[in-house]
Formats: structure tokens, C-alpha cells, sequence
């Protein structure tokens, strides 16, 4: 992919900037549907033909506070040396003050960001948007599957607040019983949800948590899943009351000529962004 910047705006130099775009076209860890390493690249397109005024805040996005980072290319000489990789720039970004915006790739990513913020603040919040539970050990033969995704913050303490879920292996409800919270699709209750969340939280969304007629381009699709707006009123509560330390929007595998879930998924990212940085 081809260094693009979000919105298509002028935007803001890094030095200045309170939250970095970090795009990662890799997709290795896929074990149904491939693509995902071509969805930072659709997002950022479709993000310019966003429209950059929000008339729910009322409030012109154009001069948000943001910095598209380059690429991070993918290292396939191991998962765990990809993870490594996206680490050290997360850590990088977030050391400077900023707020890391990774965009995938598969759902293998997060778990970067989740275990570096787990083990920077023990018990951090983990506000985890997904169809899936991702809490496998080991699948397919590794412990970096997408499918394993936020096994490593749980393992290491983080409180995992799940949401949309509908599909969790059984040793998973057996085996991950301590800080963890789940809101099964479609019932997203936003008040409690912000009732169990510890003060500091990072948000994992994968893209699949949306209801595949909202969101068919995506690799281990499911039926049911939750809306819009609820999904709107979700992100906007966290960025108003909580401290959001990163946020990462996963799995959109693009489908030639269907267009309207890459906007989707540029609108959703621009929302979350308007919430927090420019409504507060
Ligand atoms: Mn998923």
C-alpha cells in the first residue's frame, strides 16, 4: 500500500499529534476468508470521501488532532516476531503521549497493543468488540492465531469486557472464568457496560462484531451481531468517560466492487475520533 493520509486532509505533524494511525497490511493468521491485509489501505480511501463535518457534535473534523503513521510492514519470519515488531511502535507511540490507532490486518494484531498496555497498567480495561470470544490458547497450531487474540492481556491480568459476542468455544467459558464480563449479541446496555470497565481502557474492535448486513467483508463472518447506533452510543460513552489509552479496528477484508462496507468502516473510525478528540 501506498502512504495515504486519513480524511485526505492536511494533517497535523506528528510532533503535534494526540493520536497516530498505524495501518498494518498483514493478514498471515487468517484461518477462513484472506484479505484483511488489504483493509487499512480501503479504509484510508474510503475515509476521504467521509464527510468531515459531524452533525451529531456538531463540530468540524477536519483539523482533528491525528497523524497517519507508515505502513508497518509485515514480518513473516514468525507471528510472534510480527507482534514484536507492532509492539515496539505502539510502545513508541504511546511513550510519546499519543494514542495508537492500528488499523488491520487480522485479528492476530491486537494482540500487540493488548499485551503491551496489560502490562503497562496491571488490571487495564479491555473493551473487546468481536463475534468471537478470541480467548483459545493455541489454534492452528499457535498461540498468535487470530483466533487467540486477547488470550495474552487476559492471561496477563487485563479485565476483558466483551461485547457482540457470538461465538465461544466451550473450553473457553470452562477456562476464563476471572475478570471477564460479556454482553452477548445484540444486547449492547451501555451503562453497564461502562459499570464494569476499569477507568483506563484499550477498545479492540473487530469489524465482524457488526451484523454481516451491515459489515459483509470481513473473514469469519457470523449472523446476528450488533447495529449502528448501538454501536455509536457504545464508542461515544467510552470516550466520554473513560481514559481510552488505544483503539484498533480489525478485519475488514475488502470485496472487490462493494464499496459500502470500507465507508462503513472509515465512518466508524472517523465517529470514534470525533468522540474522542473533538467532542470533549
Ligand atoms: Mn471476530
Amino acid at each position: 500500500m501506498i502512504k495515504q493520509t486519513f480524511l485526505g486532509v492536511e494533517e497535523t505533524p506528528y510532533e503535534k499529534a494526540r493520536a497516530v494511525i498505524i495501518p498494518v497490511p498483514y493478514d498471515a493468521m487468517a484461518s477462513y476468508g484472506t484479505g484483511a491485509r488489504f483493509g487499512p489501505d480501503a479504509i484510508l480511501r474510503a475515509s476521504q470521501q467521509v464527510e468531515t463535518y459531524d452533525e451529531e457534535l456538531e463540530r468540524e473534523l477536519e483539523h482533528m488532532p491525528v497523524f497517519t503513521h507508515e505502513p508497518v510492514w509485515p514480518d513473516k519470519s514468525a507471528p510472534e516476531a510480527m507482534i514484536d515488531v507492532l509492539e515496539k511502535v505502539i510502545a513508541e507511540v504511546a511513550e510519546a503521549g499519543k494514542t495508537p490507532i492500528i488499523l488491520g490486518g487480522d485479528h492476530s494484531l491486537s494482540i500487540a497493543p493488548t499485551r503491551y498496555f496489560a502490562k503497562k497498567y496491571p488490571g487495564v480495561g479491555i473493551l473487546h468488540l468481536d463475534a468471537h470470544s478470541d480467548l483459545r490458547k493455541v489454534w492452528e497450531e499457535s498461540s498468535y492465531s487470530h483466533a487467540c487474540s486477547m488470550r495474552h492481556a487476559y492471561d496477563l491480568g487485563a479485565m476483558l469486557v466483551q461485547v457482540g459476542i457470538r461465538s465461544t468455544p466451550k473450553e473457553v467459558v470452562e477456562e476464563c472464568k476471572e475478570h471477564r464480563k460479556v454482553f452477548l449479541a445484540p444486547h449492547v446496555p451501555v451503562d453497564e457496560i461502562m459499570a464494569v470497565l476499569p477507568d483506563k481502557v484499550y477498545i479492540s474492535l473487530d469489524i465482524d462484531v457488526l451484523d454481516p448486513s451491515l459489515m459483509p467483508s470481513t473473514g469469519t463472518p457470523e449472523p446476528g451481531g450488533i447495529g449502528w447506533y448501538d454501536m455509536l452510543k457504545l464508542l461515544r460513552a467510552t470516550a466520554q468517560k473513560k481514559q481510552v489509552l488505544g483503539f484498533d479496528l480489525m478485519e475488514l477484508s475488502p470485496v472487490p466492487g462493494l464499496v459500502y462496507p470500507e465507508y462503513t468502516a472509515a465512518r466508524l473510525l472517523t465517529k470514534f475520533l470525533g468522540y474522542q478528540f473533538i467532542a470533549k
